[in-house]
């Protein structure tokens, strides 16, 4: 059994010569507390009471974990176990985490500071922790059977490094990842600048998140873990919208949002009235030549993006993923496109035989947010987003970044809605409508084709409803 004095010892060689390794019960004593969190809130920031000082983030729907200072090492302790995430009001799922949630806490250190993390294994197998996009020994990386052996259930393991680059990376196991990480394993990590760095500039607020997506059938609570590609729930920080907190901000704060990606997919994340920058990715801040605005960008998988812009625009400004069905939760995979279908004399031949028949989607998907569908217990509801002017139709990877004049410094709580100023809304136009006039100038094809003409034809467009692995 190795004492405690004889496990700081061998805990604090950092050179790379030894792997990360088991901590014998009589070290356990030595182990900080793990601190546990259940709720889903956006913690408020946790401003550092020991070591060099820096301006904290805010993890969306998410928290930092608190440290212990030990002879000049910052030390944190993360458990590995089963979790209830309540991913949306209503909506709670069974996954795996970090300290009672999904993502995990996030770690926030200081270029330079030296690092020890315990990590306590409460799963029902084996899992390591890989520091993605870290400068490490080889043997502090994580990867289960190449640089350490896997941490057995039960068992404490300890990682030790110092965090050489200021930056945005994350941590996520490499050690049956596929289940891992469709079960919701994954976490945040915010390396900050010692001294001022001229490519890190000073914000007011400083918010991240991860990128995760999940397979729930309708009414059950575990996502299914061999899914590849066909995901049903995009989510930010393992939320959803409605269930996603919105980017509370005053009126001209410098803003940064860090994002990663752990989908298996990738995410062009566009921010509305506004013009950002990518001042930074998970190889460390960008150089200024290759910075220009954007609105949109994309976050391919693994990657992290932070992005930085000034709130400038008063309002609410919709933050989300531009593919349109990562703003969509749970739906059924197999449902014909029916616009323009006209089946009323048909469901009313079925309704004579099936009374509680419904038929949806000849006008479009948002008549399903009116109806209120009777869904299995614990699904996410199609749409349920309640804005000012009605049902915001959009579900997963959705929020608002809320810029308001009155905001306090520091405060990150929820100002309400925006109060437009008067006649800045658009409106119902209701004057003399004219005659629509038809643009007479078309222009021609670029060649005349080849075959000889054919009979016309005129194509209603349909999704394809046996195939749906193009995300
Ligand atoms: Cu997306």
């Amino acid at each position: 059994m190795t004492s405690r004095r004889d496990f700081f010892k061998y805990a604090g060689i950092a050179g790379g010569a030894v792997a990360a390794s088991a901590v014998s019960r009589v070290a356990m004593a030595a182990l900080p507390e793990p601190v546990i969190q259940t709720s889903p809130n956006t913690m408020a920031p946790l401003v550092p009471n020991s070591g060099r000082t820096y301006n904290p983030v805010v993890t969306l729907n998410g928290w930092t974990l608190p440290w212990r200072m030990n002879q000049g090492v910052k030390e944190f302790h993360l458990v590995s176990e089963p979790v209830v995430r309540e991913m949306a009001p209503g909506f709670k799922a069974h996954l795996w985490g970090y300290n009672g949630q999904s993502p995990g806490p996030t770690i926030e250190v200081v270029e330079g500071d030296r690092v020890r993390i315990f990590v306590t294994n409460k799963l029902p197998e084996h899992t390591s922790i890989h520091w993605h996009g870290q400068r490490l020994p080889n043997g502090m990386d994580g990867v289960a059977g190449l640089n350490q052996p896997a941490i057995p259930t039960g068992k404490t393991f300890v990682y030790e490094f110092v965090a050489r680059r200021p930056g945005t990376f994350m941590y996520h196991p490499h050690a049956d990842e596929m289940t891992q990480m469709a079960m919701g394993m994954m976490g945040f990590w915010v390396t900050h600048p010692k001294v001022k760095n001229p490519l890190i500039d000073e914000v007011q607020r400083d918010f991240c998140f991860l990128l995760n997506a999940y397979d729930i059938d309708p009414g059950s609570y575990t996502p299914k873990i061999m899914t590849m590609l066909d995901f049903n729930l995009w989510s930010w920080n393992s939320r959803i919208f409605p269930g996603i907190d919105s980017f509370n901000v005053r009126l001209n704060d410098k803003v940064r949002i860090r994002v990663g990606n752990l989908t298996m997919t990738n995410h062009p994340i566009h921010l509305h009235g506004h013009e950002f920058l990518v001042t930074g990715t998970d190889g460390g801040p960008t150089p200024k030549s290759t910075r220009w605005y954007e609105v949109t960008t994309d976050v391919a998988v693994g990657q992290m993006r932070q992005i930085e812009f000034l709130a400038d625009e008063e309002g609410d400004w919709a933050f989300h993923c531009h593919k349109s069905h990562h703003t969509m939760n749970a739906m059924g995979h197999n449902v014909p496109t029916l616009i323009g279908v006209d089946h009323r004399g048909v469901a009313k031949k079925i309704n004579n035989l099936i009374p509680d028949y419904m038929v949806m989607g000849e006008r479009g998907m948002a008549d399903m947010a009116e109806m209120e569908m009777p869904i299995p217990d614990n699904t996410a509801p199609m749409m349920t987003g309640e804005g000012p002017f009605g049902s915001v139709e959009m579900g997963g990877m959705f929020s608002v970044l809320k810029v308001r004049r009155d905001q306090k410094p520091g405060d990150y709580s929820n100002p309400g809605w925006f109060k437009h100023p008067k006649g800045t809304v658009a409106h119902e136009y209701t004057g003399p409508l004219a005659e629509p006039a038809r643009f007479k100038s078309e222009g021609g094809q670029s060649m005349p084709r080849s075959q000889k003409p054919a009979i016309p034809t005129e194509v209603k467009v349909r999704k394809p409803s046996s195939s749906h692995d193009n995300h």
